[in-house]
């Protein structure tokens, strides 16, 4: 994590220079004054394209464990699992000039990434794995935004305790390079307790950001009318919408 790199050197910004990124109405809105600050000030230290460490084959988890939803009882789910997900549909939508609805096939034959990354959950436990899969920017310049589009919303196939899951980033993670939509994990398609078959990967930011199972993307202007209004699942019941490590 940088985040002793990061309070070593707030003391050294100025405090009125980081407010670009969230300085419209729903920025300022969807953020907390000292989120806002901790976005702002780790894209301003470690630069918005800098890449989250990667480790190597050696430092690889044994196990990844499975959090939150580990496995989807619907009879969909099962159907689709039974067929190793040969008709699973990934949609773009929203704000974008060519919507797409996307086959695995279609996502494993887009241009691939592989990186090697540690999942740090807000539980208290990390996890080093390998993820492949193609860049989310290469996706959403397939679809090409709209002038408007300011975040991506993340649909996903499981419910919590009778909600969907669901989260949301915004541009400058959505175009990072580290940021891909995985189908693989450790070599391996997605076990089902990891989010199979495709899963988000924005590895800038802690555990519950990274939505699995997912089933589309959203691109939208404004998140306060999507489910509570807080950009994701647990945000909406009190967790960070920016959760920068
Ligand atoms: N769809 C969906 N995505 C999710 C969750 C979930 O319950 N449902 N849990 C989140 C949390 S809190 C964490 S830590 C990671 C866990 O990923 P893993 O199951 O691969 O360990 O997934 C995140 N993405
Ligand atoms: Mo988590």
């Amino acid at each position: 994590m940088h985040r002793r790199g990061l309070l070593a050197g707030i003391a050294a910004l100025a405090t009125g220079g980081c407010a670009k990124v969230a300085d419209s109405g729903t920025g300022q809105a969807l953020l907390g004054a000292a989120e806002t600050w901790h976005m702002n000030a780790q894209r301003f230290l470690t630069g918005r394209n800098a890449l989250a460490t990667e480790f190597t084959r050696a430092d690889i988890s044994p196990f990844f464990r499975g959090n939150g939803t580990t496995a989807i009882d619907t009879p969909e789910y099962a159907a689709a699992k039974a067929t190793d997900f040969a008709n699973w549909r990934l949609t773009v939508t929203g704000l974008v000039a060519h919507p797409l609805t996307l086959s695995m096939e279609n996502i494993r034959r887009l241009p691939q990434r592989t990186q090697i990354t540690r999942h740090d959950c807000v539980e208290g436990w990390s996890a080093i794995g390998e993820w492949t899969g193609p860049q989310l920017a290469t996706i959403l310049r397939g679809a090409t935004l709209l002038p408007s589009a300011r975040f991506i919303v993340f649909r996903c196939a499981d419910t919590l305790g009778g909600a969907p899951y669901y989260e949301s980033i915004d541009l400058v993670d959505a175009f990072h390079p580290q940021t891909i939509i995985a189908h693989m994990l450790n070599g391996a398609p997605l076990p089902e307790r990891n989010g199979a078959p495709l899963r988000l990967r924005v590895e800038r930011q802690l555990g519950y950001k990274h939505a699995k199972y997912l089933t589309g993307l959203e691109i939208v202007s404004d998140l306060s009318d999507i489910h509570g209004g807080h950009g994701g699942y647990w945000e909406d019941r009190g967790y960070h919408w920016y959760a920068g490590a």
